[in-house]
């Protein structure tokens, strides 16, 4: 394993408060990143300078901490424009995180664009934040919804299918980037091109993706593309949503309230251009600020240097994992993300999970919100690791350590 020598990983590590505890009695090991990461100091002091000082709403007050806490704000969008490299910072609407921004594309751009016989096509790798909207809007619209295959156990998109998939009822593709249960690197911006080709639109998952390895909307060539804060070193309950500005001028309002207008009359209402047209009511304030917190931190360690660091750290899991007995492995052999998802023989995911915790060991254990792909796969759930760059070599030697002694304890 080839580690890049330029960055001191220990020093990182130092930066978050949280990685130095131990859980019942053992160093934590903290490999549930896929699930939420941790947060720098950085972000912490972020919030806790906000609350102390600059705390006001946004866009109405004219005093000085409302000036300031505007400008923060909006500092954030423009912050969050160049994370992706979009053109403008109006192309930036504040959301929850990825599952409200797939629901805002599917409430607004899907209910109008959207009509019975067109084709929703998904990938049956997707977390269900990214099935459950559509499924919802297929009711609505009658609009049906078909699905790239995914091979099997290696977690690959099965591209023999799609030219027989990409009709001229398909309106939208909408794809995971990472595959948070198997550890899959779709090659979005291909699968985009052949879309954008037939007029198709199209949308990218980017939770497992934005802040593990860099991430530029112009190049992948989507319309729409949503990620978490609290997946990328930011607070939870902030998110982005991207869209191509052309689509979010044409798409109606998300919810009303207000923020979102221009004027308002007894039975009219004018809206706000986007993107604060899909802002009702007074939004997350201090979420931006502490994501222009982790984005800034992320950029200085360079987002295409943690994407060595996560799959080198997935690679070397993955072998060490590949020659015990009785395991199965889920995802691509090669080229995964930072995760591995498993299941031992003849143990529940769950004891894995709950067992590896007594050793201080974070793992998840679950279906991973990805239910119709555990089907496929004929199972109900798997054990996953996954890593982010605060991660080391030791830690995964622990874990696969841990997962031996688990097995050893079923009698394997
Ligand atoms: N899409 C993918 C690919 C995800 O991994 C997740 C969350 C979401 C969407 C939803 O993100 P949210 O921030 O809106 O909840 N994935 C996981 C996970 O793997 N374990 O817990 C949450």
């Amino acid at each position: 394993m080839k580690e890049n020598k330029s960055i001191d990983w220990a020093k990182l590590r130092a930066d978050f408060p949280i990685l130095d505890q131990q859980v019942h009695g053992k160093p934590l090991v903290y490999l549930d990143n896929a699930a939420t990461s941790q947060k720098p100091r950085a972000v912490i002091d972020a919030l806790v300078r906000y609350y102390e000082r600059d705390n006001a709403n946004v866009h109405r007050g004219i005093h000085e901490l409302s000036n300031r806490s505007t400008n923060a704000f909006e500092a954030a969008r423009v912050r969050a424009a160049k994370f992706i490299n979009a053109r403008s910072a109006d192309e930036i609407i504040w959301t929850r995180g990825t599952t409200e921004g797939i629901n805002l594309v599917a409430a607004t751009w899907g209910a109008k664009n959207l009509k019975s016989g067109d084709v929703i096509l998904l990938t049956e790798m997707e977390h269900h934040s990214n099935l459950v909207p559509w499924q919802l809007l297929a009711q609505k619209t009658g609009a049906k919804i078909a699905y790239i295959p995914v091979t099997g156990d290696e977690g690959l998109l099965d591209l023999s299918k799609l030219n027989s998939l990409l009709t001229s009822q398909v309106k939208l593709l909408s794809l995971v980037h990472i595959s948070n249960s198997m550890g899959t690197v779709n090659s979005v911006a291909e699968l985009c091109a052949r879309a954008r080709k037939l007029g198709i639109v199209t949308l990218v998952d980017g939770a497992q993706s934005a802040g593990h390895c860099p991430v530029d909307v112009q190049a992948i060539g989507c319309d729409f593309f949503a990620f978490s804060g609290h997946k990328i070193c930011g607070p939870t309950g902030i998110g982005v949503l991207w869209g191509r500005q052309e689509l979010l001028d044409a798409m109606p309002p998300y919810q009303g309230g207000g923020e979102m207008i221009l004027t308002v009359g007894y039975d009219k209402t004018e809206f706000k251009h986007a993107p604060h047209r899909f802002e009702a009511g007074t939004p997350d304030i201090s979420g931006p600020i502490g994501l222009h917190a982790a984005m800034d931190y992320l950029d200085v360690i360079g987002r295409e240097n943690i994407w060595q660091h996560d799959q080198e750290l997935a690679h070397y899991a993955y072998e060490k994992l590949a020659v015990l007995k009785n395991i199965r492995l889920f995802g691509p052999k090669t080229g995964r993300a930072g995760l591995v998802s498993f299941l031992l023989k003849d143990v529940h995911a769950h004891d894995v999970v709950m067992l590896a915790d007594q050793a201080g060991v974070a793992l998840r254990g679950g279906h991973h919100c990805t239910q119709p792909l555990m089907h496929k796969l004929g199972v109900e759930s798997t054990a996953r690791a996954s890593f982010y760059f605060y991660n080391t070599r030791a830690e995964v030697d622990r874990c696969v350590e841990v997962i031996r002694e688990i097995q050893k304890f079923f009698g394997g």
